[in-house]
């Protein structure tokens, strides 16, 4: 039987494992090692890595039960001209995009640092979309994926809560699909935003989609 239930706030998600898919978010060494991206912009990089443990387990799961997994990866092409001027010269650290860092150029493709953290490397036959942007549908083919393989349902992991994921369930959510976000697998450098980020979704009646956690999913999903 593929038709499931998982305990979530606000209620109780519905939803068909055929046509779930898991979406992990940007977990690159870029966000979640120290030396790359996030750290540029000022921050402390060791609260994401909490975030890698209980999405492995998700995404072994997931590899079990032959679901779809999309992995995301913010970046742009290594002479940027798919990046902003804006989103260049925002932040002004001394290190910015393109830049070299410990782990190569700062959000460059093909970087060791814009790759996915070993723990969760994609496997052959799952899609990678390369996104230029904070949301993986603008200037992607994730909507294309997503609708050729009947997807309805995204299970949503990866960094950070309030940008990168936040953005991608609120583009999900304008295009129809249900999105449920697993608290202990999204990982905020704030503690505030990662709780109101999180509020933001289920509030309302659940106005972007519904939270709950790897325990829950797992659960839900039969493991
Ligand atoms: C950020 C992301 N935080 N993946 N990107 O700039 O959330």
């Amino acid at each position: 039987m593929a038709q499931k239930k998982m305990d979530a706030e606000p209620y109780e998600l519905e939803f068909d494992r055929n046509t779930t898919a898991l979406l992990i978010i940007d977990m690159q060494r870029d966000f979640v090692m120290p030396g790359g991206f996030g750290e540029a912009l000022g921050n402390d990089v060791t609260p994401l890595q909490a975030t890698i443990e209980p999405t492995r387990r998700v995404l072994d799961t997931a590899r079990k039960l032959g679901m779809l997994i999309i992995h995301t990866r913010e970046g742009h092409r290594p002479d940027l001209t798919d990046c902003p001027p804006t989103k260049l010269v925002r932040g002004r650290g001394k290190t910015r995009i393109g830049d070299v860092g410990p782990m190569g150029r700062i959000l460059v493709r093909g970087e060791v640092g814009h790759d996915i953290v070993p723990e969760l490397y994609p496997k052959a036959g799952e899609p990678v979309i390369d996104k230029p942007g904070k949301g993986a549908f603008y200037a992607t083919d994730a909507e294309l994926i997503l609708r050729n393989s009947g997807i309805k349902t995204l299970i949503v992991c990866g960094v950070t809560t309030e940008v990168c994921v936040n953005t991608t369930v609120r583009e999900a959510n304008d295009r129809g699909f249900e999105c449920v976000v697993l608290s202990d697998c999204v990982g905020s450098y704030f503690p505030e935003f990662q709780k109101a980020a999180l509020a933001m979704i289920k509030a309302q009646g659940g106005i972007f989609g519904w939270v709950s956690d790897s325990k829950r999913a797992l659960s839900a999903l039969g493991a």
